[in-house]
């Protein structure tokens, strides 16, 4: 299995990732500005196949129409120069100061119809350049104080923006579909949809739920303190996995962003392994783009940049090669099977058995011993971990 990330791997980033300046609330720029044509053209040599973007981090908020279309032309030019795709595009409702209560969901009436004007321009622009994705992810969309918003009426705001978008790209006739990306605080002290499973129930009350998934990010599930490859599983069990966010994260604290594999790397692991291994026949469950959402360091240079972006591409790499020999391993299959994975695939009633014949089924209830689990046979799901540590070690 090759090392090197060619555009079969599908690896996208945006570029607000590499063009991060390093400015952070303590402290300003440490890098100059990256331009997009640079990035374009890096990308490509690094073996991606796709960037994806900001409105704003293309053409600065307020740009005249002139200074906009300059720096689209640019970017296409740089697209067909290099093969690079856009498979993903997004607007940035949370920059500019007019969002500091949100796009979708400020209290002022008058930001929600900019915001939404500003995203159906944007989607305008995605259709354009054959983005398939269109993600929301709602930063301001929240609040710090429980009096400052009415939690109800901001989902049910939330609820109409999603609504009509779903009837524009429906009228227009476009390819894409929307992906919300959850995160539970920062900027704001509590965001709106924090988690991935908050997200995929406010979807089922929209109007076009089949148009509307999720973009679960790593760094933020982790912050909620839950296991992000659990996530994802769940995601992909409600067939809601549109989009998909890698990078680092290190516990519940803000946000790092830091590169795929720099934080939890068991559950690295055991996301890449679900990715790539997770369907009924052992092959990819996820056909999507994987999109690096990091940010290079603050104390990085520019080589440290390219360095970081090559490095969230080697480690999903290597983190499929370790899975592959993992799932290949004939003592993990045994394992496995010990421990019963596979038994629960197994319905838990027989085929056309209701509660009648449960009830009616001695063995199940008043013949059945539970004593031998206790101090009996255990599930040897140690054994099972410790053998997906020596695969990720390199050790097996
Ligand atoms: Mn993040």
């Amino acid at each position: 299995m090759s090392l090197t990330p060619t555009r079969a791997d599908k690896f996208s980033f945006g570029l607000w990732t590499i063009g991060y300046n390093g400015a952070d609330p303590f402290g300003g720029p440490t890098r100059a500005p990256l331009d997009v044509v640079e990035a374009v053209t890096r990308l490509s040599e690094l073996g991606a196949y796709g960037l994806t973007f900001h409105d704003d981090d293309l053409f600065a908020f307020g740009s005249t129409d002139a200074e906009r279309q300059n720096q689209i032309d640019r970017l296409k030019g740089a697209l067909a120069d290099t093969g690079l795709i856009i498979p993903m595009i997004t607007t940035n409702l949370f920059s500019a100061p007019v969002f500091k209560d949100g796009g979708f969901t400020s209290n002022d009436r008058a930001v929600r119809r900019f915001a939404l004007r500003k995203v159906l321009r944007n989607i305008d622009l995605a259709a354009e350049l054959g983005a398939k994705t269109f993600v929301m992810w709602g930063g301001r969309e929240g609040a710090e104080y429980d009096a400052a918003k009415d939690i109800r009426s901001a989902l049910e705001r939330y609820r109409e923006a999603v609504n009509m978008l779903g009837d524009y790209v429906t009228d227009k006739g476009y390819d894409i579909r929307f992906a919300i990306e959850p995160k539970p605080n920062e900027p704001r002290g509590d965001i709106l949809l924090p988690t991935v499973g908050h997200a995929m129930a406010f979807i089922e009350t929209l109007e076009r739920p089949e148009l509307v998934g999720v973009n679960p990010e790593v760094g933020h599930e982790q912050m909620a303190g839950l296991n992000f490859a659990a996530g994802i599983a769940q995601a992909l069990y409600q067939g809601k996995l549109y989009h998909i966010d890698l990078n680092g994260q290190r516990g519940i604290k803000y946000d790092q962003d830091l590169v795929f594999g720099h934080g939890d790397l068991y559950n690295a692991f055991a996301l890449v392994d679900l990715l790539e291994n997770g369907s009924p026949e052992g092959g990819p469950v996820y056909d999507g783009p994987r999109h690096f959402d990091y940010k290079p360091s603050r104390t990085e240079d520019i080589t440290g940049v390219w360095d970081s972006a090559a490095a969230n591409m080697r480690t999903y790499l290597l983190l499929k090669e370790r899975a592959a020999s993992f799932r290949a391993d004939p003592e993990v299959q045994e394992a496995l099977a010990f421990s019963k994975v596979t038994e629960l695939a197994e319905p838990t009633l027989a085929a056309g058995e209701s509660y009648t014949e449960l009830l009616a089924d001695r063995s199940a209830y008043e013949d059945f011993d539970p004593t031998p689990y206790y101090n009996g046979k255990g599930f040897g799901f140690v054994r099972l971990q410790q053998l997906a540590l020596e695969h990720l070690t390199g050790a097996r």
